[in-house]
């Protein structure tokens, strides 16, 4: 069976989820085959330039016809998290199976209609799958499967951030991303959401609570001209940045254990760095994405002489995913988690099963940053430091 593939949207993630869909099939042997039909985006010379670049058979301009059309099998949603409920519900509405970039959407009002829509879907065999696709870097896979075997213990706590640098320049232009309407919020919903998804991921524990607090450090921009992804070129006049900068949170695990958030696009020098640590009682393992093929592990069972952080390297053919690409020691790349993505959704697909992360796993990162942010406007949680003792001094 061949399974047609629809993408909505061309920009950054457009461009990563279009090697998914290349690589996969020529490097894992799939249960289907894909084809990449059509590329959909607003201007049509645009998107029919972006569709000869990434190797879509076709290009359009119109969403809605292009999910009715028979021919499509699969929408892939890589558009700005505005539109990700209305392409996403008339998708599965279609029957069309569908992977949707995160965060899930841009309101938890939004990701409950996409939850219920899918569900519904779910019962006539139509799948969709959310894309956080830090999940299937095979150390964080691995990463996974050493907490499920019980390698650190009982957790105690766990550390995630996630840090970049490109809106330090305080003239890099008025982005979608920095538009509370087109992207929901900043740095808490596009990299936040990322770190909540893998804690939950990693650990299997939910984030039952939370108390945070936003920030937002440059408040105007130069207008965007042209642009996509994470750079763009200035246009006349300013706007208001209407979305946080930082984002720094505590949250707490079902089980009690204490989760420290920080999710920045001001963390100069950090271009890309995601960060998890999972302490317990039997050990430690911690994940760094621009490292991403390393996981470092402290195991507290090792002779107390010979305790320290090993580093493994996640290149074995054990290893999730790797068996499919090169020997050991050939590191893989940020692009491959978007092919492991395409394997798993499409192998969930042809097994008339449900993929993961669920829309309702999206629904339930939305709830948290939704908590984050009511959080960050009631400014509970911070207790004013008294005024500090001035010490009296010899001179009195
Ligand atoms: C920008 O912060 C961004 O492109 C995110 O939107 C992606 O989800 C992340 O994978 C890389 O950085």
């Amino acid at each position: 069976m061949t399974l047609r593939v629809a993408m909505i949207g061309y920009g950054f993630m457009g461009a990563a989820h279009s090697v998914g869909w290349r690589q996969a099939p020529h490097v894992f042997s799939l249960p289907d085959d894909i084809e990449m039909a059509v590329l959909v985006g607003r201007n049509a010379e645009a998107v029919a330039d972006a569709a000869a670049q990434w190797g879509w058979a076709e290009s359009a301009t119109d969403w809605r016809e292009v999910i009715a059309r028979d021919d499509i099998d699969i929408v892939d949603i890589v558009t700005p998290g505005d539109s990700h409920a209305e392409i996403a519900i008339a998708a599965l509405e279609a029957g069309k199976h569908v992977l949707c970039e995160k965060p899930l959407a841009n309101t938890v009002e939004e990701a409950e209609a996409m939850a219920d829509a899918a569900a519904r879907a779910a019962a006539r065999g139509v799948r969709s799958m959310v894309g956080f696709t830090y999940r299937r870097v095979p150390a964080v896979t691995f990463l996974r499967d050493l907490i499920a075997q019980g390698a650190v213990g009982r957790i105690a706590h766990v550390r995630a951030a996630y840090r970049q640098d490109w809106l330090v320049d305080p003239e890099m232009p008025l982005a979608w991303r920095l538009q509370k309407e087109h992207a929901g919020s900043g740095a808490l919903g596009d990299i936040g959401a990322h770190i909540i998804d893998m804690t939950q991921f990693v650990t299997g524990l939910d984030v039952t609570a939370v108390s945070g607090v936003l920030d937002t450090i440059v408040k105007q921009r130069p207008l965007q001209g042209s642009g996509s992804g994470l750079s763009g070129t200035a246009a006349d006049g300013v706007g208001e940045v209407t979305v946080d900068d930082v984002a720094i949170f505590t949250g707490r695990l079902s089980t009690g254990a204490l989760v420290s958030f920080e999710a920045t696009r001001f963390a100069t020098g950090r271009k890309n760095d995601l960060s998890i640590e999972v302490s317990g009682d039997k050990g430690a393992l911690r994940f760094d994405l621009e490292d991403l093929n390393t996981l470092w592990f402290y195991d507290r069972t090792a002779p107390e002489t010979t305790q320290g952080f090993t580093r493994i390297l996640v290149t074995e053919a054990q290893h999730p995913y790797v068996a499919a690409w090169w020997p050991a020691g050939h590191m893989l790349g940020y692009e491959h988690g978007f092919s492991h993505q395409v394997v798993d959704l499409v192998t969930a697909i042809s097994e008339g099963a449900d993929p993961h992360p669920s829309f309702a796993e999206g629904l339930s990162v939305q709830r948290v940053l939704a908590a984050v942010e009511e959080s960050s406007q009631s400014d509970s949680g911070w207790v004013r430091v008294g005024a500090p003792v001035v010490a009296e001094t010899s001179a009195g």
